[in-house]
Order: C-alpha cells, then structure tokens, then sequence
C-alpha cells in the first residue's frame, strides 16, 4: 500500500497533473499495486483493488479521466488471484496504449482546424491541445500562438517551455489580456478534464471566460479530449464535481496574515456551456457537443448498473 499511497500522494500534489497523465498513470499504479499485492483468496484480492481504486479515484475529483481509468483497468473476472493480476496488467497496458494512440489522432484530427497562418490561443496545459498545434506546425503550417499564464499554478509556464522547445513562436500572456487579444486569434484549443453528458466542458478555471470571448468574437472554440474524457456518471444526472484547492495558492501569507473578513475561493476549473464549443476532436473523430450522450452510450458502453454499483 505504501507506494500506492505515494503514487496517490503525487497526484493529489499536482507532481502528476493534466487529465490524460492523471489516467495513465493511476491505471499504471493499479497495475503495479495488483502485481504486488498478497491474498489468500480472490474475495481477499477483490477487497485490496477495490480499497486501492478507492484511494486513487479520491486524489483529485473533477479529471473523469481518473475514474474511466480505474473502472477500466478493474473490469475483470477471475477465478484465482494470478488470472486476476493477470487480466489487471493486460487492461493497464490496454488502457495506456489506447491513451497514447489517441493524443496522436486527436492532433491528426485537430490540426485539420488549423490553417497555414493562422493564430491560436490556448489556456492552461493541455497534452491533447498541444498535440493539435504540434501536429500542425510539424505538417509545415506557420502558426502563431498566444499562451496563458494560467493563475493560480501558473500551467502556461509548462506549455510555453514545451512550445519553445518545438520552435513554435508564442506570446506569453496574462489570463486577463484574453478578451484583448481574441480578435486577433482564429481559434482557441484548449484541453478537458470532463465533458457532461449534455456537451459542458469542464477545464481549467478561466476556461469559461476564454470561450466567452471567443463567442463574442466569433473566433472558433475547439476542444481537444480523449472519450475517456466523456463523463457516463453524467447520464445518471450526476454533477460533475469542481475541485475547490487551498487558499495558498493564490495568496501569499504575508498578505493574508490578519485579514478577518476574507476568504479566498479557488476553483480549480469552470464549467463552459455547449453553446460555446465549435467542436470536441476525440481520437474517434470530431464531434459536436451534442453527440455527447453518443459517445457516453455507445463508445464508451458502460452499463447504469456497473455505474451505480461502484463508488467511482
Ligand atoms: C489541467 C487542465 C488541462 C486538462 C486537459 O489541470 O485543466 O487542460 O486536464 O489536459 P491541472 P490533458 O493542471 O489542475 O491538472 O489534455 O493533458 O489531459
């Protein structure tokens, strides 16, 4: 349990953050908790996944990827504990390189949206998002891109360091000079950490605003995710939880010292309504918001009942 704990631990920190990296790595850590584990008996073995999935899927409450993750890599049906582990490894592998596979589609498909000359915004740090832009300027499209600072925890510092290094030209900028810029961007790509079954967007807080200036704008919002991105506890009209992060990050606690009558909020993302989303790039194609439902009820395929029955 001890690396297990350890391995939670650094999700919950943020030393492994960003949705699709939060899945892969919590499938990889189920995996190497099930090789490890003792029990006598497969009701014993059930019992320590079951507690382990548990305290994994409890790190970090908005990422649906983290759930989808551990509800795939704990479908099986054993009859001793070694095909259990088995049929665990075999999922965890399934899991991860289905996940690497689809960030390379998901930027086939996204760079399409992009043309030669064109300027893109994104907010925060996004594998999906960048794999769109990456996979454009590798097609030879000139592209411009605008960054955010992404305040609290500052994600747009990864994602200009990860631009640079692809020699991608880039204006960093402060989450407020949003609106001021927009009118000069054809399209903002940003990333998901849930998508509802009624096509809302969840993301990094700012994200909300960022695709209200686009509207206004008219500029295309374009969002890049993995359908394990797609949230099937949406179907049984389940909220999707907004992680709310501690009040240090945002103040500093020589000014925060000997204030009485304030309290820091801080939402670690928002809610962006369908209306404001072009088009969701999935490795299955893109799609309109309103084909969410779709994806949650066919590609996904997850029985109510298996929903209902497990806590995540
Ligand atoms: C990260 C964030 C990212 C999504 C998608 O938030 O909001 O936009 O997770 O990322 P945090 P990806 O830094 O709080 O985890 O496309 O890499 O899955």
């Amino acid at each position: 349990m001890k690396q297990l704990l350890e391995s939670a631990g650094k999700i919950k920190s943020m030393e492994i953050r960003g949705a699709g990296k939060i899945a892969r790595f919590a499938a990889a850590a189920l995996c190497d908790y099930a090789a490890r584990v003792e029990a006598s008996s497969i009701a014993e073995f059930d019992e320590k996944m079951k507690n382990a999935a548990q305290v994994l899927v409890s790190t970090r409450p908005t990422a649906v990827s983290l759930p989808n993750a551990v509800r795939m890599t704990m479908r099986y049906k054993a009859g001793s504990v070694e095909e259990a582990k088995s049929a665990i490894a075999k999922n965890a592998r399934d899991f991860i390189s289905r996940s690497e596979l689809a960030m390379k589609k998901i930027g086939e498909i996204g760079a399409r949206r992009i043309r030669d000359g064109d300027t893109v915004l994104t907010h925060c740090n996004s594998a999906a998002a960048l794999s769109v832009i990456a996979t454009a300027h590798a097609q030879g499209k000139s592209i411009h891109v605008y960054a955010t600072e992404s305040r609290p925890r500052m994600q747009g510092h990864l994602t200009i360091k990860h631009l640079d290094k692809l020699g991608i030209p880039t204006s960093f900028i402060v989450d407020s000079a949003v609106h001021h810029f927009m009118n000069r961007v054809d399209s903002v790509i940003v990333g998901a950490d849930a998508i509802t079954v009624n096509g809302a967007v969840i993301n990094k807080i700012g994200t909300s605003q960022v695709a209200l200036a686009a509207h206004e704008s008219r500029t295309n919002f374009i969002v890049a995710a993995e359908t394990y991105k797609f949230s099937p506890k949406t179907m049984l009209g389940e909220l999707v939880e907004i992680e709310e992060r501690d009040w240090n990050e945002v103040l500093p606690a020589d000014v925060a010292r000997g204030l009485s009558s304030v309290k820091v909020r801080n939402p670690a993302f928002d809610v962006t309504p369908r209306e404001y989303v072009d088009l969701i790039c999935t490795e299955i194609g893109a799609i309109p918001p309103e084909m969410s439902y779709i994806v949650i009820r066919d590609y996904l395929g997850w029985a109510l009942e298996e929903l209902e029955t497990n806590k995540w």
